[in-house]
């Protein structure tokens, strides 16, 4: 059986959640929360990076990051979330999405997650200067109302920017985007489960204070 080491809040592990739904594997895959602040080696072993999402294949080997597990997923299942005649199209929206998500959970360890003392105003208003520009850049895509790797991508990455930034303006989504993303999920109801939620405790001996 698969295995899926992910947090709810992250966006990343969303993502993969979100193709596995939309490639009706989601039932058949064990779903471990593991929060990956843990003082212990438990994730380094799988992932030398010590992030998470990392899907845990059969044989006990571990894939990651989430692109690479998405295309894995999808080459397992047959799916058609990278259509190929769009397939750099697609992959392109979702290093965008990809990089406003690393600079948006970048900027929330700096006001949340690191000592006090060593806190940034200037790496966080870096930080955030990247997600605004990249949300800007993904109100610009075409993107499609149907389910396409690119399409969960940007859903997740709007989705986590409500979670995070409600009231943070550099994290404003722009309308347009506000707007499809309303319809795609309007559209896809399912969507709404999978999407990041601050929904579980942290853990006891977790080493940040949160993520
Ligand atoms: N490029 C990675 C990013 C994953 C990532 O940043 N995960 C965060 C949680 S959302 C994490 O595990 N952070 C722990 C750390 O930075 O040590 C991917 O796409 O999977």
């Amino acid at each position: 059986m698969l295995k899926l080491m992910t947090w709810p809040t992250s966006p990343f592990g969303a993502k993969v959640k979100a193709c596995l739904k939309a490639l009706d594997l989601y039932d058949g895959i064990e779903i471990i929360n593991y929060f990956p602040w843990l003082p212990d080696n438990e994730l380094r072993i799988k992932n030398p990076i010590n992030k998470i999402p990392v899907l845990i294949l059969d044989d006990g080997s571990a894939l990651y990051d989430s692109p690479v597990i998405c295309e894995y997923l999808n080459d397992f299942a047959k799916g058609s979330l990278i259509p190929s005649q769009k397939k750099y199209v697609v992959l392109r929206i979702q290093a965008l999405c990809d990089g406003i998500l690393d600079a948006a959970v970048s900027a929330r360890y700096e006001t949340h997650s690191r000592p006090e003392h060593l806190r940034s105003k200037d790496w966080y208003d870096r930080q955030m200067q990247g997600v605004k520009a990249g949300l800007e850049a993904l109100a610009t895509e075409s993107l499609d109302m149907e389910i396409t790797l690119s399409s969960l991508c940007a859903a997740v990455t709007v989705a986590y920017l409500d979670l995070r930034y409600p009231d943070e303006p550099m994290a404003k989504i722009p309308k347009p985007l506000r707007n499809w993303f309303e319809n795609f999920v309007g559209k896809h109801p399912w969507l709404t489960d999978i999407l990041p939620k601050d929904i579980l405790p942290l853990p006891e001996n977790r080493l940040m204070l949160e993520q």
